[in-house]
């Protein structure tokens, strides 16, 4: 079968999914396609946080209802090393900006059903896509229908929202792109725990065994993850040496106790911080992960691929409304402004809390020494607040 739209978009997670969103508002016509199926994509666990601007969308565009009553918003978030806490306070030192604890997956429910419920296509289960033509202003996205059917979508542009691994960033020729890489010697371990929460605001905490954290989901199921050997075997990991480092890591002065309960799911994952410049090739445009990783310290992955396609829809609304081409010409440069600045916020991050290979005692004091500072000026302390809560969307 041979079809038509005018927005391709290769993948259903946060960027793609958003992105159809938004075009649709904008009465631009787009045909969704993705290689898992509804359920493994509502499966999925990352991440956890959303910035304000993040959340402004959602709510903005009518698919916030859920999140409003069922995330909950934070106004701080702890720092904790050499066995002490100190807040640092985001909503004060940002004018009253502030962050949302809402999972992942349960934005792309909603985000699936509001496109499902006004009768939009997505096209799960999808294999072998292939993008063709992209130099020329007639591509095409070919793909085997979840049914067997060889398939080829027409279109007037192609999104690459397929994450890391998709096939959109190898679709541009290997010399038109140029890409940054850096991977961290330690991945997380993190865990999903059906017990009470600890603490009302994240802990991000330092210590001479390596990072660990403390995250929510409800107040019924707990979010902790732990800084881990990247090569690791999760078999490794038996639920008592857990809890063991969980323990150590977050120990305080003051005899803070963790409440504990059954781990029900556990997983490890790898580090990295990527880039690729430009995020553009003739008629495709890269969105997300696609185009970015960042160390989830920051909490910024997901928010990006949020302000990118934001950015892209405007693009294509500017395209299509007002036969204006420079949104889209100035996309990659606009997108990767803020691109940059996330990639440096979670490097600095990352190297400011975990513990590296090679660390030396040296090493170890000047962390402490940044975080001392970083919870003790506020310059310093603003900082670290305007970058997590997100910088203004433009
Ligand atoms: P996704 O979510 O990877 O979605 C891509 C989709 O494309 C599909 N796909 C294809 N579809 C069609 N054809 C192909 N050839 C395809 N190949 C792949 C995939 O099946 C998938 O459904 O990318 P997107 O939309 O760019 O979204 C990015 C975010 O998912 C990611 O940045 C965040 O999860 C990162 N992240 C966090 N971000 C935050 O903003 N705040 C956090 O607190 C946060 N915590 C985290 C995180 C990521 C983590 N992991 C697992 C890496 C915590 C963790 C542990
Ligand atoms: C999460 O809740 O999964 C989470 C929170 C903060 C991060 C990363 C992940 O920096």
């Amino acid at each position: 079968m041979n079809y038509r739209t005018q927005v391709a978009i290769v993948g259903a997670g946060p960027a793609g999914l958003l992105l159809a969103h938004l075009l649709r508002l904008e009465g631009v016509e787009s045909v969704v396609l993705e290689t898992r199926t509804r359920e493994e994509i509502e499966a999925t666990l990352r991440a956890g946080v959303l910035e304000q601007g993040t959340v402004n969308i959602l709510n903005e565009t009518g698919v916030g209802e859920r999140m409003m009553r069922e995330g909950a918003v934070h106004h701080g978030i702890y720092l904790r090393f050499a066995g002490r806490t100190r807040r640092i306070d985001l909503a004060g030192l940002t004018g009253g900006r502030s962050i949302m604890v809402y999972a992942q997956h349960e934005v792309i429910k909603d985000l699936v059903k509001v496109r499902l419920d006004a009768g939009a296509p997505i096209e799960f289960g999808v294999k072998d896509v292939t993008l063709q033509d992209l130099d020329t202003d007639a591509p095409k996205v070919r793909y085997r229908h979840a049914g067997g059917e060889l398939r080829e979508l027409a279109c007037d542009f192609v999104a690459g929202c397929d994450g890391f691994h998709g096939v959109s960033r190898p679709a541009m020729p290997s010399r038109r792109r140029s890409e940054f890489t850096r991977t961290y010697p330690f991945g997380w371990l993190g865990v999903l725990v059906q017990a009470p929460p600890s603490t009302d605001e994240l802990i991000y905490a330092h210590h001479e065994r390596g990072f660990a954290l403390v995250s929510t989901r409800s107040p019924q199921i707990q979010r902790l993850y732990v800084q881990c050997d990247p090569e690791d075997r999760i078999e490794h990991w038996s639920d008592d040496r857990i809890w063991e480092e969980l323990r150590a890591r977050l120990a305080t002065v003051d005899g803070w106790q963790m409440k504990e309960g059954r781990i029900f799911q556990k997983g490890i994952v790898a580090m990295r911080s990527f880039v690729v410049e430009p995020m553009q090739y003739g008629r495709l445009y890269l969105a997300g992960d696609a185009a970015h990783i960042v160390p989830p310290t920051g909490a910024k992955g997901l928010n990006l691929a949020v302000a990118d396609v934001r950015v892209l829809a405007r693009a294509l609304k500017a395209h299509y409304q007002d036969k204006r081409g420079d949104l889209l010409a100035q996309y990659s440069a606009t997108a990767l402004r803020r691109v940059w600045r996330a990639e440096h916020f979670s490097w600095w991050m990352t190297s400011m809390l975990h513990r590296f290979h090679d660390d030396s005692p040296f090493q170890h004091r000047l962390q402490l020494a940044e975080l001392d500072y970083v919870t003790s000026s506020k310059a310093k302390a603003t900082t670290l607040a305007e970058n997590y809560v997100g910088l203004p969307l433009d």
